[in-house]
């Protein structure tokens, strides 16, 4: 029997090369560039970039300093601009590393959020304890490395509301997420603790459709679309970097600012 929290059928390699594929269309089109250009590159040529290669070795130089500057120019009180609420695209526009066919929604009875690391209260969470913590709502963009964007409508509760309710260690560096699809993910505590970082459990007033992630997922208005896990089962709280599911193919780590 498969966990309650878990799609019957995890993301294969076969559909992970469909998206490197993909991504190295889009690499010929001209729709990737910047920072990502160099992980793309890494694609493009078939260099892993975990191999000790001279490549490699440049490719993660150059994205440990794109992380590093990024950091340094991340201003913790900026605002995102917002938008009028005409502007919200509804519904929202999908995305994940494989095809919507494939998704498998949470088991939304059962599902519990596992909290742990440097927190002083450990117990799992409900969606009704969470809907007991104060709610935000923010009108954003939301902008794929794909080259597409979206005006989005997101409420739930700021991130920094959750994580003072469990009592993180707020000086701790990383805020790491799992999820029900295998799509690790992590943020620095700057941009967990930005107020408009929020854990949201709706989109344009109403609970989170299945493929936007019900019934838990990130909305940052300062990173990339794939900074924000979908489907979130766990948070962690810890001074231990880790890579999330694009970072380890090569994708720049903080891919906003
Ligand atoms: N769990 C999970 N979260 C994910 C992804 C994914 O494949 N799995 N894709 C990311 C990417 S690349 C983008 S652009 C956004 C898409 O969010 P949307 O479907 O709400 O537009 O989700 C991000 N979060
Ligand atoms: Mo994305």
């Amino acid at each position: 029997m498969r966990s309650p929290n878990r799609p019957a059928t995890p993301p294969d390699a076969a559909i992970l090369d469909n998206h490197r594929a993909e991504i190295r269309m889009l690499e010929r089109r001209g729709i990737l560039r910047g920072t990502l250009s160099l992980g793309s590159l890494a694609m493009l040529t078939g260099c892993d970039i975990s191999d000790d290669t001279s490549i490699g070795k440049a490719l993660r130089a150059m994205s440990s300093f794109n992380d590093f500057v990024q950091a340094k120019i991340f201003d913790p009180n900026h605002l995102a601009p917002e938008y009028p609420a005409s502007m919200v695209l509804k519904p929202p526009r999908f995305n994940a590393y494989y095809e919507i066919e494939k998704i498998r929604p949470i088991d939304g009875p059962n599902w519990t959020l596992a909290v742990s690391g440097l927190v002083n209260d450990k117990q799992a969470w409900t969606r009704e304890k969470i809907a007991t913590l104060p709610q935000r709502e923010m009108i954003i963009r939301h902008i794929c490395v794909e080259g597409w964007d979206y005006i989005g409508q997101w409420s739930g509760v700021p991130l920094r509301t959750f994580l003072e309710a469990v009592g993180a260690d707020l000086n701790a560096k990383y805020v790491s997420f799992q999820t029900a699809d295998d799509y690790p993910s992590s943020i620095d505590m700057a941009t967990a603790l930005h107020p408009q970082t929020l854990l949201a459990t709706k989109y344009a007033g109403e609970t989170l459709a299945d493929p936007f992630g019900y019934p838990l997922r990130l909305r940052t208005s300062t990173k990339l679309g794939f900074k924000n896990p979908k489907w979130i089962t766990a948070i962690e709280v810890s001074n231990t970097y880790m890579p999330g599911y694009w970072e380890k193919l090569g994708f720049n780590w903080q891919s906003g600012i």
